[in-house]
């Protein structure tokens, strides 16, 4: 392709929301432009790249015997509507009427119509098992769309279902998907982590996401280099670290702490440990009030709590006028003792002794609170959101934790949507039987910004060779110099022969304008044809090396052939 004809709108400057690399270098090269919050156009080496995710994903879908479809994104209500789910994703799911006032939605995801096209096409228990996907344009109605494609509310995946006759086939279902999303991955060129996951409101037995590390990552990973076991924040299991305790009950004491009502102005005011406290904070779990209760060092996971309370919605933090009514306090004295409300307290909780907590009266706490004596919380569970230093709920180690984007989430789903809908089998015994399923994510866009977030340093992107726009470059170094731009047409000319997808900066401009603008694009390798072409040497640069090497023309494209065919 040739540079004087290609639409490449590089920017010298990106807006100031563009916060991350990958988000400012997609902007900048090019690749993406902005529609409206969440909402982008691919322009040509952006969509090339992202053809190449795609067919990536597709031969490895495949490979793994699941079968392509594609469905519609314009829904009809009724389908979410048989499954619940048409209300429970809120102002998330884009609605909208048709000319005659039906109610259809543009597709977050779709389990429930492979599931409905599963009942209306499948006849007989021997077509099981069977794995469908798709590779198609969801719409989420993010709040906070953010980070170019890595959180848009137009975006592409990759979604697959399957169906199995009972647990076993879906265990091999699920781990042929597994396996494909590990060479997917690999050969997308990511450095990728297998976490356990929550599958929140999916159900279904467990999950796990696949995260590339990043420092810009929404999630956190906690992870253990002595046993491998990796985790997802919002699952990973917590250890109660104990801390040493003097001996017996002390007598139980109300305390004027005038105005201390966060920990750090407690632990000023009575020169205490924050972990000599416990923090009791009142949520709002879809419509009933409850209190939470971690200790002063640890923060609450709002994930955790969902599952534990199984409310529909998020739990809140309670708005401080409920506070002041239920606590009869201010804000920041809330406590257990003589609270009217159910108290779900961590498990390092119950192992505190003489701890002070908040007395439900404004400028007021106690000391030398004991459980059991002073009060009993309803429910004691695994509430705390894990640190770096935790112990590894499998060997005991020390956890470490870093973050990352999540690109794939696969899940067990077992019979949600089958009984929701009512998918089932007659087996060879005539007996009916509910197929079981597994559904399988993987963010196709988001695998894209990924790559660019993982690839780029202070001159651009660095594609890795498999899914970059273009392989290769041809930068004549003086378009006013004939025998520079004719033997840069005969290179570009048999590096296309040998089927390597090339570009020809045949532009006027000056060779650094060519340099910058082919380092910004991540093109892997560059030929440059300068003054030495005379005594028939270029110069030959992969995108990652420092210096430009000079060598042979004659020798030039089989060398770039190469790097191309033990890169790809
Ligand atoms: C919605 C809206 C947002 C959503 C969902 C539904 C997340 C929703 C979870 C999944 C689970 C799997 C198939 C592929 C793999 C992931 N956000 N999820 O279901 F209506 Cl507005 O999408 N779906």
């Amino acid at each position: 392709m040739r540079m004087s004809k290609l639409l490449m709108p590089t920017l010298r400057e990106v807006p100031a929301e563009a916060e991350i690399a990958s988000h400012q270098l997609m902007l900048r090269a090019g690749l993406i432009r902005k529609l409206a919050a969440g909402v982008y156009s691919y322009l040509p080496l952006g969509l090339r790249s992202l053809k190449k995710v795609e067919q990536i994903v597709r031969e490895e879908m495949d490979r793994a015997g699941a079968q392509e479809l594609l469905m519609s994104a314009l829904l009809p209500a009724e389908a979410y509507q048989a499954s619940g789910r048409w209300e429970v994703f809120g102002p998330s799911m884009f609605k909208l009427k048709d000319r005659n006032d039906r109610d259809f939605c543009l597709g977050p995801t779709h389990e429930e119509l492979f599931t409905q096209t599963v009942i209306d096409n499948v006849r007989s228990y021997k077509e099981y098992p069977m794995t469908l996907y798709q590779i198609q344009t969801k719409y989420r109605d993010e709040g906070r769309p953010r980070f170019g494609l890595i959180r848009g509310r137009e975006f592409i995946m990759k979604d697959a279902y399957s169906f199995d006759l009972d647990e076993k086939g879906l265990d091999e279902s699920y781990k042929k998907m597994y396996d494909a999303y590990c060479r997917i991955f690999t050969r997308l060129g990511l450095d990728f982590t297998i976490v356990d996951a929550d599958s929140g409101a999916m159900g279904g037995s467990g999950s796990q996401e696949f995260m590339v590390k990043s420092p810009v990552g929404e999630d956190g990973i906690a992870y253990c280099d002595a046993c491998g076991y990796a985790a997802n924040y919002e699952k990973c299991e917590c250890i109660p670290e104990p801390k040493e305790q003097p001996e017996g009950e002390l007598d139980l004491e109300k305390i004027e702490t005038p105005n201390a009502h966060t920990i750090d102005e407690l632990v000023d005011s009575l020169g205490m440990e924050a972990y000599n406290f416990a923090k009791t904070i009142i949520y709002k779990a879809d419509d009933k009030y409850v209190a939470v209760m971690v200790r002063g060092d640890r923060d609450v996971n709002e994930v955790k709590l969902k599952n534990l309370l199984g409310c529909t919605d998020d739990p809140e933090l309670a708005e401080p006028e409920a506070v002041r009514e239920i606590t009869h306090a201010k804000v920041g004295f809330a406590g257990p003792i003589g609270l009217g409300i159910p108290v779900y307290a961590d498990k390092e909780v119950a192992l505190m002794k003489n701890f002070v907590v908040g007395a439900n009266e404004t400028d007021m706490h106690y000391k030398n609170v004991n459980i059991g004596r002073d009060f009993e919380p309803d429910t004691v569970a695994d509430i705390r959101v894990v640190v770096t230093g935790d112990k590894c709920p499998k060997c005991g180690a020390s956890i470490k934790s870093e973050q990352g984007i999540e690109v794939g989430h696969i899940f067990k789903l077992g019979t949600k949507y089958s009984d929701a809908l009512g998918l089932t089998y007659l087996d060879e015994s005539g007996r009916n039987k509910t197929v079981i399923m597994g559904c399988y994510g993987i963010g196709v866009t988001r695998c894209l910004a990924a790559a660019v977030e993982q690839g780029h340093d202070e001159n651009g992107i660095i594609w890795p060779v498999s899914i970059a726009p273009y392989q290769a470059i041809v930068v004549p170094a003086n378009y006013k110099s004939e025998e520079q731009m004719a033997e840069a047409e005969r290179i570009y000319a048999a590096l296309c022969d040998a089927g390597i997808e090339t570009l020809i900066d045949d532009r006027n401009e000056r060779a650094g304008v060519k340099f910058k603008d082919a380092d910004l694009i991540g093109i892997p390798v560059r030929i440059v044809v300068g003054k030495k072409i005379g005594d028939g040497i270029v110069e030959y640069k992969e995108r990652k090396m420092e210096k430009a090497e000079e060598m042979a023309a004659e020798d030039a494209v089989a060398r770039v052939a190469e790097f191309i065919r033990s890169n790809i």
